[in-house]
């Protein structure tokens, strides 16, 4: 998604002149606090930094000044030279403003009240800003073993224990214990419980509702002394409802299709399927 967004602000004028009406909730997507404008800047570049909430909308209304917007992974340049545009900025987003022309004014509408604290005017900052993992405030998150970017949302617990790699996507209504390991890039769908003994390598996809175990002679009140270890190896998929017996290695790339039981260790890049599950194909 392109970090450019301009905002069309109609000319409502006629044989008389221009005239650009604006209103908050209408047309700008906030209720504006505050605006301010920046005229007689020549020879020098502005802003260098980022707002953590702040969102406002610049307008050139006169001369022209070029933005760079930054979110950490990319950069886009726009050049503003009209009244009847308005560039969005969105918060998390750095910011420089370069080659003012002269006659340039700048009018910059604001969704809060001037506030230094909600500005990063540091870059490192920013990017650790950014890069923070997302954790939902409705979420109950105990560890502190939380990558950068990972994403934690609606109803998850996770016991303090549990570590997560980054770049992650766990969805709503998961529950993980504390003896496992999640690595990177690994989602996480909605539904499932991950239990002691559980290891998810890198890059691997749990489906909605996939069920683990681990413990194969379930007793109530009565707790084995270790728990069998599952290990979910790269780059696997495990289609939704699927069932995992304790104690089981998924290996590399394998496919786990919907609704499997999976009763014994899966070969790398092996397709299971069925109750028990067994090798249908191979992915490569
Ligand atoms: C932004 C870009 C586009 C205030 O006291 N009240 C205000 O409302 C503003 C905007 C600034 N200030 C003070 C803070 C500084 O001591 O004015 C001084 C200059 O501000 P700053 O260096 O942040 O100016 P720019 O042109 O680099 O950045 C401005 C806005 O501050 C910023 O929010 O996004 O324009």
């Amino acid at each position: 998604m392109s970090l450019v967004s301009l905002i069309d602000l109609p000319d409502l004028g006629d044989e008389r002149g221009g005239l650009i009406a604006i209103e908050s909730n209408q047309g700008i997507p906030f209720e504006i606090k505050r605006l301010y404008y920046i005229f007689n800047t020549t020879n020098q570049a502005r802003g260098f930094h980022a707002h953590i909430n702040l969102k406002q909308v610049a307008i050139c209304l006169k001369g022209s000044c070029r933005f760079i917007l930054d979110d950490g992974s990319k950069k886009e340049h726009v050049v503003l030279n009209t009244a009847t545009k308005g560039l969005l900025i969105e918060g998390l987003v750095w910011r420089e403003m370069h080659d003012f022309s002269e006659d340039c004014v700048l009018l910059v509408l604001a969704s809060e009240h001037y506030d230094e604290a909600d500005y990063i005017r540091d870059y490192d900052a920013f990017l650790r800003e950014v890069d923070k993992p997302f954790i939902h405030p409705l979420s109950d998150v105990q560890s502190i073993k939380i990558g950068q970017k990972t994403k934690i949302w609606q109803y998850s617990v996770i016991l303090s224990g549990a570590s997560i790699g980054g770049n992650c996507n766990i969805c709503a209504h998961t529950l993980i214990e504390n003896d496992v390991v999640v690595g990177n890039n690994v989602t996480i769908k909605s539904g499932v419980y991950i239990w002691d003994g559980i290891t998810l390598e890198d890059d691997v996809f749990i489906g909605p509702c996939v069920v683990f175990t681990n413990d194969k002679k379930p007793r109530s009140k009565q707790y084995p002394t270790e728990f069998p270890q599952t290990i979910v190896e790269k780059g696997a998929s495990i289609g939704a409802n699927a069932t995992i017996l304790p104690g089981i290695r998924i290996g590399q790339n394998a496919l786990i299709g919907a609704g499997a039981v999976v009763t014994k260790d899966v070969p790398n890049n092996a397709i299971v399927v069925g109750n028990p599950a067994y090798i249908k194909g191979y992915t490569e």
